[in-house]
């Protein structure tokens, strides 16, 4: 079943050098100036990194005491670090949504996860929708998508992520399809059993993994999701579903190395089930469990809805640390695949003319208020805040470390800048080439955060409109936080996450809600008032919704 892609492949690549002449002849008959300090020799290749559920912190260049991230910190030294990068929404699908198209959540309507099993399909794209593999592929790019997907595979996204048959039809879809055998092979649990309100029933333990003696005794209390599994994997390391990826990868570059071309390397860990495999059970978890420090005390009563605080609730801290160690193997294991990549492009002699972004869908409580994985409905910035590394020795300087509060809306608009390609729609992330080139911009000062929980009756649970959901909307500055929920009939008893106003400086874990303190009530309003005004600039299509003041939703 490979052949296909080869042969596709090599056709595109003499498109490309075609729309690369027509290019450079289309400057020189303009007149027509590149921006940034120098022009790119060529059209760059783009490779895109992402691993599933990463914090920022994890990395040794971010801070980590405890593992030595060396290839992903090679990233940091020869081009940029990014300390303030935020996911809008922390799920899969929404966020890999907003990652190919640049807009919000809000905007291109992939507001849960895909979950063709039961149904869940999301809601029709707005028109105009076109996705960066899209765009990449009409200017002559090569477009290898490898490893974890989860956008979509049928009916409306199927198309609306469409850059040819082949890439939705075979690329990404059956890479989540390898995923999910891989998976089940591990998990053999049934979907269709799935029960109430975000729990799984539980299949019979037949899985090539050793369970942590902490997490060995909750899973005997018959009381634990399927997903929450930790331990040690029995499959050796390169025989990983990632291995896997990686070397699909690494094919695809190899064959279209005379570029350009854009790769994306998705890779699963540290997403749950959190295992490793020898050696870096031995040698990394292990020594690490005992190192592990849970922060962070937050109220039950506020983290009761959440499911990733009751499982948190199952095993003793010593279960947490275990957890907390396991993920940290699994990013340094991630980081020492990732090197294969790094090194093959020094290899091919094609690392200066490929820009290289690093970073992760969203994040993880990683044992915070002792929350196991990342289904907390309280929006905590652990959740959003994730890793951003960008490398492209051609035309960024080696060595920066930005401030900046960027989005993964910005992912796409910066691809599409670098390609030297216009946009056809408006977006709502930008560019961050003015960031990374040093170039005066106004650049936003917030990132907003968004929430929608699928609240319908439906039996196949899926979304007609707006009113289906229940949501929430923030807006965090580094200073201060505000969360503005919209209850709907179905959930305004329950509580979920109540409106919030968080003093981040003085509160880092989010313990202290100030929303109905009256010393912050001005202030309150005023990020009400602006969060109104970034959903309106944004054309939220549903803003007659949005509370009028951040009181109102209260009474309910
Ligand atoms: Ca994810």
């Amino acid at each position: 079943m490979m052949e296909y892609s080869i042969n596709r492949d090599r056709s595109r690549r003499k498109l490309a050098a075609f729309s690369c002449m027509m290019a450079l002849a289309l400057v020189l008959f303009s007149g027509q100036e590149l921006k940034g300090s120098t022009a790119p020799e060529a059209e760059p290749n783009i490779l895109l990194i992402w691993t599933d559920q990463q914090i920022f912190g994890m990395l040794s260049c971010e801070g980590n005491q405890f593992i030595e991230t060396v290839n992903l910190d090679r990233l940091a030294k020869e081009g940029a670090m990014f300390q303030n990068t935020f996911t809008t929404l922390p799920s899969c699908s929404p966020t890999r949504g907003t990652i190919v198209s640049g807009l919000y959540v809000h905007n291109h309507r992939l507001y849960d996860n895909i979950n063709p099993a039961i149904g869940m399909e999301g809601i029709k794209p707005l028109d105009g929708f076109k996705m960066t593999e899209q765009y990449l592929s009409e200017a002559g790019y090569a477009i290898g998508h490898r490893g974890k997907w989860h956008a979509g595979e049928k009916a409306d996204w199927g198309t609306a992520f469409t850059a040819d048959e082949d890439f939705s039809e075979k690329y990404a879809p059956r890479w989540d399809q390898l995923h999910k055998q891989a998976v089940k092979a591990q998990y053999p649990w049934d979907r269709k059993t799935r029960t109430g309100t975000g729990g799984y029933t539980m299949g019979k333990l037949d899985l090539p993994i050793r369970q942590t003696p902490s997490w060995q005794k909750a899973f005997d209390s018959g009381k634990l999701p399927t997903w929450a599994v930790v331990g040690e994997t029995l499959i050796p390391a390169d025989m990983l579903m990632e291995a896997g990826v990686v070397e699909s990868v690494m094919d695809f570059i190899e064959i279209n190395k005379e570029g350009p071309w854009m790769a994306t390397l998705s890779l699963s860990p540290p997403h749950d089930p959190w295992n490793v495999p020898e050696p870096y059970y031995s040698e990394i978890a292990k020594p690490l469990m005992d190192k592990m420090q849970i922060i962070g005390n937050g109220d039950p009563q506020q983290q009761k809805s959440s499911l990733s605080w009751r499982v948190g609730q199952l095993v003793d801290d010593r279960g947490i640390q275990e957890y907390m160690a396991i993920y940290h193997a699994q990013v340094y294991m991630m980081d020492e695949m990732i090197g294969r990549v790094l090194d093959q492009l020094d290899a091919l002699g094609i690392a200066d003319n490929t820009l290289v972004i690093f970073t992760s869908d969203h994040g993880d409580m990683v044992g915070m208020h002792r929350n196991v994985g990342k289904i907390n409905n309280n929006l905590y910035n652990r959740l959003y805040h994730v890793p951003f590394l960008v490398r492209y020795p051609n035309q960024i300087s080696a060595g920066q470390v930005i401030d900046e509060p960027v989005m993964l809306t910005d992912v796409m608009p910066t691809f599409m800048d670098y390609a030297g390609i216009e946009l056809e729609r408006k977006v709502d992330g930008m560019s961050i080439r003015p960031l990374l080139e040093n170039e005066p911009v106004e650049w936003r000062d917030y990132h907003l955060l968004e929430k929608f929980m699928n609240t319908t009756r439906n039996p196949d649970h899926s979304v007609k409109n707006m009113s289906d959901f229940y949501w929430v909307m923030g807006l965090e500055d580094g200073r201060f936080k505000y969360l503005c929920p919209r209850f709907n009939d179905n959930w305004h008893n329950k509580k979920y996450c109540p409106p919030r106003f968080i003093d981040l400086k003085n509160d880092p874990f989010e313990e202290n809600n100030l929303f109905e303190d009256s010393d912050y009530r001005k202030l309150v309003e005023q990020y009400h008032a602006k969060l109104q005004q970034v959903l309106v600039e944004s054309d939220f299509e549903f803003i007659d919704q949005f509370p009028e003041d951040p009181w109102s939703e209260r009474s309910k």
